[in-house]
């Protein structure tokens, strides 16, 4: 029987410990050689397809190069995304992460940054955008390319999981930064740390922790795909949160467990 991506992946007490002190974890080798090409193999028919729930997050001045390209729910179209997501290894890390037994996936979303033109994600929280009401969802940010500060790696201010939660920052121009929310202690424990990954390895990181990543400066291409995933404990927000692509297809009312039609039950 095949163990493509279902094998399990060790974590250690000090990881999860690491993960709650610090709202970020990485993880090395996590896809071995045969996955990565599965995983890039979907991603880049997505791509080449470019159809669904796609859009540049930071708005192209020209209207044609996409600055951060976002395509969510590959899972729902390729096959070899949908088997990363519910085969069970990641499911498995997040499991660990959050302590909860079970899981349902938010959505995935792939982040692209081409060569030329690329935007900086700002400095940020996931927490604000989504239709949670209290903080405890998970991303896994697994890097399809290797990347490195220059070509737009994660970056994260340990220990701001813990700091609350701040108003949804703008990917575009307009708005505040979210270092100007902060109040002088929290400016003095700013201490960003940037961690660079081989493609297969990937971070996780809490809804609340900020974080950062730079335009890709580099001649290559760079692909990252993220999962998000929703513990027990996590209900539904309703007009507390700001509209969002799934707004439409949650079927929870305020105050119960956030469910949807297209939040499967992964674990
Ligand atoms: O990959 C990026 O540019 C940003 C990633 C991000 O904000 C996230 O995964 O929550």
């Amino acid at each position: 029987m095949s163990t493509l991506f279902t094998s399990a992946y060790p974590v250690s007490d000090e990881q999860v410990a690491f993960f709650r002190a610090n709202g970020y974890v990485p993880f090395d080798e996590v896809l071995n050689a045969e996955e990565l090409e599965i995983v890039r193999g979907g991603m880049d028919e997505a791509l080449a397809a470019r159809n669904g729930l796609v859009r540049d997050l930071a708005g192209s001045p020209d209207g044609e190069h996409d600055r951060i390209l976002q395509m969510l729910n590959l899972w729902e179209q390729y096959p070899e995304i949908r088997n990363y997501i519910l085969a069970g290894r990641l499911t498995g890390i997040a499991q660990r992460l959050t302590g909860s037994r079970t899981l349902h996936l938010y959505h995935d979303q792939a982040l692209v940054k081409e060569p030329g033109p690329s935007a900086p994600s700002p400095w940020h929280q996931d927490q604000p955008y989504w239709p949670s009401h209290e903080p405890g969802m998970i991303s896994c940010w697994m890097a399809l390319d290797d990347v490195t500060v220059e070509r737009g790696c994660m970056q994260f201010v340990p220990g701001s999981n813990h700091w609350g939660e701040f108003e949804p920052i703008s990917f575009g121009s307009d708005g505040p930064a979210l270092f100007d929310l902060l109040t002088e202690a929290q400016k003095a424990r700013w201490n960003p740390v940037a961690v660079e990954r081989k493609a297969g390895s990937c971070t996780f990181h809490h809804g609340l922790t900020f974080h950062y990543t730079g335009a890709n400066t580099t001649k290559q291409t760079r692909r990252a795909l993220v999962t998000i995933y929703i513990p027990e404990g996590i209900t539904y927000a309703a007009e507390e949160k700001m509209d969002n692509p799934f707004s439409k297809t949650i079927t929870s009312k305020k105050g119960e467990p956030l469910r949807g039609t297209r939040f499967p039950r992964l674990a």
